[in-house]
């Protein structure tokens, strides 16, 4: 499958794997290279020398092209921007912010660099500032999120900006790569289906919580600090939400969050710890490699297709 994305960034199916926070290390990222996609390590809040060590050690176990993902709000984004120069990452990803003051030095590096944006506006901006592409990202995903659904973002930054567009958050099937693809974008980024692959260092204990989670068990905290995250409803997110409507501050919000995605990812703590994923985990149904993932997120799309509802779309699949 050809698409502008698959020759920007050199891969073989137009998929992008969620840069997810103590997910998505270098065993995860080559994984997802080696089978086709893109592979992307989460910077995130990880100590710069852990960093180091997940990109040096993900080039040992794929030639393919691979991506970091800078979390803008982390307190050593300054450091992880200079090191994706220094190390030769072919691509760059960025969330949860604008990472505009870096631009102008990643461009002049060579570096494919990819925002993801939750509006137009920023979208614009950053076409402006020399990105190659945007990731529009749909409030369904896990994870940091913004306002907008992926079915109304997408659409709207396509027709905003000239350069490609990546749809990502509510992917988790071949329909969604459709629909992505019917509004007008480039490639897919999906992040939740990754969370129970082989190769995701997730305890097992979280991949059981995503296999059993149903469409409405993500709930959304933080809206009150600025920074919404979407996970799995908990005992976490219950008191999270109860401290948030008796108006405790900012403050103690973040405090009460801090270090909980690691509990959950790492010590399988689901109940205190925050077990991050879209609203698509209740389409998430067992364990896979991600080769097979990606194989079959694209092998079903001609169903999709000649299935479809649509007659137009049986006439587009004939022409084909
Ligand atoms: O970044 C993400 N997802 C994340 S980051 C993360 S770590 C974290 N933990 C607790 C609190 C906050 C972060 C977990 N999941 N996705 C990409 C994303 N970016 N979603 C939304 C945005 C975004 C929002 C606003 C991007 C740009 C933006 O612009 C603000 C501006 O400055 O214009």
């Amino acid at each position: 499958m050809k698409t502008r994305l698959t020759e920007l960034v050199g891969i073989t199916y137009p998929i992008f794997q969620g840069g997810m926070a103590w997910i998505a290390d270098h065993k995860l990222a080559a994984a997802v290279s080696n089978a086709g996609g893109l592979g992307i390590i989460a910077a995130a809040n990880a100590p710069s020398e852990v960093i180091l060590y997940e990109i040096r050690a993900c080039k040992e176990l794929t030639d393919k092209p691979f991506a970091v993902n800078i979390m803008l709000l982390s307190e050593n984004a300054d450091e992880v921007a200079q090191m994706v120069i220094d190390e030769g990452v072919k691509v760059v990803t960025t969330g949860a912010g604008n990472p505009g003051k870096y631009m102008e030095k990643w461009k002049a590096a060579g570096i494919v660099v990819i925002p993801v944006v939750a509006s137009t506006a920023l979208a614009k901006i950053m076409e402006r500032g020399g990105a190659d592409a945007v990731i529009a990202e749909g409030t369904e995903a896990g994870g940091h999120i913004g306002e907008l659904t992926t079915m109304a973002l997408v659409p709207q930054v396509v027709d905003s900006v000239s350069i490609p567009v990546i749809a990502a958050g509510g992917i988790a099937d071949s329909r969604g790569v459709v629909a992505a693809f019917a509004l007008g974008a480039d490639a897919i980024q999906v992040g939740t289906r990754f969370l129970v692959a082989k190769e995701c260092r997730a305890h097992d204990n979280y991949k059981a919580k995503v296999i059993k989670a149903k469409d409405i068990d993500t709930d959304v905290t933080g809206r009150s600090t600025g920074h919404p995250v979407r996970s799995l409803r908990n005992k976490m997110t219950r008191q999270f939400r109860k401290a948030e409507k008796e108006g405790v501050s900012a403050e103690t919000l973040e405090a009460m969050g801090a270090g909980t995605l690691r509990m959950a990812v790492m010590d399988g703590d689901v109940t205190k710890g925050t077990v991050m994923a879209g609203q698509v985990a209740g389409m998430v149904a067992r364990e896979q490699t991600c080769s097979e993932i990606i194989e079959e997120l694209f092998a079903g799309v001609p169903d999709v297709l000649k299935f479809s509802k649509v007659d137009g779309f049986n006439a587009i699949e004939q022409l084909n």
